[in-house]
């Protein structure tokens, strides 16, 4: 548990206060008006830019987590120290970030609704807002996107969290609030009227680059060119039919336009499944093509080639029966 007394103010700024030199003025509040839970790449991207200019709780996954962001994390050329809290002492705040992979949502929306906020907002990638809902009773609950970026790395000092391109972040109505402490903290943020056309757009981008550049093990770029590009293309027209279905209002060229248009800005990067699949963690494959594999079955429409990549990605994925040390049930 983190006690209040212990928690530190936030000393993003060159010549603000060190981590250990907490002034009384800038205790935290008893509640929050942000909190973001996933203390991972983006999550602190997000609270870093977030805490210059207001109070943000941090939620880590656990109190050594918790403690060692209180102490300070690199977060691109600066230190960072969170008001961190662990996820089993989650402070009251009136609207909650959820920035947790996917397959961690459920657990994620357990802890938003121990907070008692007016609101709380998904900006991950895949589509996650069902499970945030079912598993979190707060007066909004609901999923934004973001096309900022950021990653982790180890140095020689410690962990780093660097930033990897300034993008836009939407959020949903009735996100205003939040959509206005992002701009003060110098985000790209607005509210999109038609936010469900805009999470339909980037999870087209998402089920073709994503899964593709995992199995192949390529940078955004390769797909690109042969031999993926064939592949990449066809992967496009076949989830169109199912996007369009659902609300997507790209025509079929805007779509491939738009795959190919990510691909290019974001040739250099390892997509975000890929470096799952490199540090052995489970991906968000369920929460990506899962999800499509969802919509077309509602829509009686067939996707081949998505289905058999999702398998292929899912082979990929660490054995959690094995880590936990679980055997399966064989009858006997
Ligand atoms: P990450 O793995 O770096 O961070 C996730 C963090 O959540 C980890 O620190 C993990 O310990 C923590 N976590 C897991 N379960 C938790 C729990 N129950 N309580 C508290 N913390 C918990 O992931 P990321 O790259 O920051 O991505 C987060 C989400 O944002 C993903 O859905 C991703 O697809 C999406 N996204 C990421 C980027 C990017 O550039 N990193 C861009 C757009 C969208
Ligand atoms: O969202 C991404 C990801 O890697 O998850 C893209 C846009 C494909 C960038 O790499």
């Amino acid at each position: 548990m983190t006690s209040p007394a212990s928690r530190l103010p936030a000393s993003p700024l060159p010549g603000s206060p060190l981590p250990g030199s907490p002034l009384p003025d800038a205790l935290p509040p008893d509640r929050y008006p942000l909190a973001v839970i996933g203390a991972g790449a983006l999550g602190l991207h997000f609270a870093a830019r977030l805490a210059e200019v207001m109070p943000v709780a941090v939620i880590a996954r656990d109190d050594a987590r918790a403690a060692r962001l209180r102490a300070g994390v690199r977060v691109g050329d600066r230190s960072f120290a969170a008001e961190a809290f662990a996820a089993d002492a989650p402070p009251p705040a009136d609207w909650v970030i959820v920035l947790v992979k996917a397959g961690d949502t459920a657990a994620a929306a357990a802890i938003a609704e121990r907070m008692q906020p007016l609101g709380v907002l998904s900006l991950q990638n895949g589509l996650t807002g069902d499970l945030l809902r079912a598993h979190c009773r707060a007066p909004r609950v609901d999923q934004g996107i973001t096309t900022e970026g950021a990653y982790r790395e180890a140095t020689t000092e410690g962990e780093r969290v660097q930033p990897s391109g300034a993008g836009e972040t939407l959020l949903p109505p009735g996100f205003e609030p939040v959509a206005e402490m992002l701009m003060r903290a110098g985000l790209h943020a607005r509210v999109e009227p038609d936010i469900a056309r805009a999470r339909l757009a980037k999870l087209l981008v998402n089920v073709a680059i994503n899964p593709l550049a995992a199995l192949h093990r390529v940078r955004n770029g390769a797909l690109l060119e042969p031999p993926y590009r064939e592949t990449l293309d066809a992967l496009v027209r076949e989830a169109w039919p199912v996007l369009h279905a659902a609300g997507l209002t790209l025509d079929l060229d805007a779509a491939l336009a738009r795959v190919h248009a990510v691909a290019t800005a974001t040739a250099t990067n390892r997509a975000s499944m890929l470096q799952d699949v490199l540090a052995g963690r489970r991906t968000e494959i369920d929460a990506i093509t899962g999800a499509l594999l969802r919509m077309a079955a509602r829509h009686g429409l067939a996707v081949p080639a998505h289905e058999a990549l999702y398998h292929a990605v899912k082979a990929l994925e660490p054995d959690e029966a094995l880590l936990s040390g679980s055997r399966p049930c064989t009858g006997t």
